[in-house]
């Protein structure tokens, strides 16, 4: 394992208790960053205090804002949310890891990267896809030409925690959430990925987006991301407003082509993220459900298959790595990786930054109204 020195002195604030915070905290502690505190409504904070062994519970997150043992806050509460608690945690001069979306719409998110710039703090966005090794390793390859010229890109980010209309969570409501649901949640992760890959930010989208579930039942009561139906909860019935699914056409920056598959209700697809892309030269090609694996294909000679931390894998990857070949490095290392490489950033270490910053979250968040205001007008729409 790599010893991180330099950051062993920051200490970390999560707000936020439902599937991601303690995933946050987890990552934290395997890379020695103590957390210090963590925040959530009524009694919820204090719950997951005693669970996780975290010192301080706080109910309200302005009281751990104010807490002098926070250098580093990390919101990982409801969408809605992300907007006044980054702008309030900039202010008390704390660095930032924010979760995705970066906020609810553009005006949002172009106030936090403007307080960002004044702040001088570090700001995150938890984009952890980009810390896969074999995103890495694309990444790499892609810029020492390796691929040739990028001619398009394929794939999908599909889910199916929300297959039935019983599947409920706070995502699915546009007021706590945000008008897109499935391409915000997950296509994002993709699309940020894709543009990290490439070096290059998508101009333009041509989306169709669709309901499946017109109509849900929710449980009376709050259920947590990825939670299964309870059978003796009581349900009522609402209108969903939000994409269950859709396709989405792109063009790169850089003259790509790509096409992208975003669902939540694709049965026996847990959490799966394909990435193809298809150069003058070679092709790569990765899925998140054998994370360990990277393809490469040619028109004449054998394809190949490298593995995660050996020479064939190459280098791009290198530091952001802790288990040798064969000892599957997946979701959960992501994190530890992309805070690695935040923490190094906010302690003044060495190093490229690689993680997404306020500029690429509010990118996002743009590309997101392009793909609705595209599926509503059934045109291409500039971003
Ligand atoms: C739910 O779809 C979710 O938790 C996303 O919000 C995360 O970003 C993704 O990493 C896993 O699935």
């Amino acid at each position: 394992m790599k010893s991180n020195p330099d950051i062993h002195s920051l200490r970390a604030g999560v707000i936020g208790t439902g599937f991601i915070g303690p995933v946050h905290v987890e990552a934290l502690r395997r890379l020695g960053i103590t957390v210090a505190a963590i925040c959530d409504v009524a009694d919820l904070g204090a719950r997951a205090a005693t669970r996780l062994a975290i010192p301080q519970a706080f109910a309200d997150y302005r009281d751990l804002l104010a807490c002098p043992e926070v250098d580093v806050v990390h919101i990982t509460a409801p969408n809605r949310f992300h907007c006044e608690m980054s702008l309030a945690a900039l202010r008390a001069g704390k660095h930032v890891v924010c979760e995705k979306p970066l906020a609810m719409n553009t005006g949002e998110t172009a106030r936090i990267v403007q307080a960002a710039q004044a702040a001088r703090r570090v700001f995150a966005v938890n984009y952890n896809v980009r810390f896969y090794p074999a995103v890495l390793a694309m990444r790499e390859r892609v810029e020492r030409g390796e691929l040739g010229d990028i001619i398009h890109v394929n794939g999908s980010y599909l889910q199916d925690w929300l297959f039935k209309d019983t599947d409920y969570n706070w995502r699915l409501l546009p007021k706590e959430g945000g008008k897109l649901r499935a391409v915000a949640d997950i296509g994002t992760h993709w699309m940020d990925a894709v543009s990290f890959i490439l070096g290059a930010g998508i101009r333009s989208v041509l989306a169709d987006l669709a309901t499946w579930h017109k109509t849900r039942q929710r449980p009376l009561g709050e259920v947590q991301t990825f939670a299964e139906a309870d059978a003796k909860v009581r349900y009522a019935a609402y209108r969903v407003q939000t994409d269950d699914f859709g396709s989405v056409l792109l063009r790169f920056a850089n003259g790509a082509r790509g096409n992208l598959g975003v669902s939540q209700v694709a049965a026996g697809r847990k959490n799966c993220i394909r990435i193809e892309i298809y150069g003058s030269k070679k092709s790569a090609w990765w899925c998140s459900e054998e994370p360990e694996t990277l393809h490469f294909g040619s028109r004449d000679g054998a394809n190949e298959t490298a593995v995660r931390a050996t020479a064939a894998f190459g280098a791009g990857a290198a530091g952001l790595m802790d288990y040798p070949p064969g000892h599957v490095e997946g979701f959960p290392d992501t994190f530890k990786m992309n805070f690695r490489n935040i923490y190094t950033a906010i302690a003044g270490g060495p190093g490229e930054r690689l993680f997404a910053t306020a500029r690429d979250g509010h990118r996002e968040v743009a590309v997101c109204e392009a793909i609705l205001k595209s599926s509503r007008c059934r045109q291409w729409v500039f971003v």
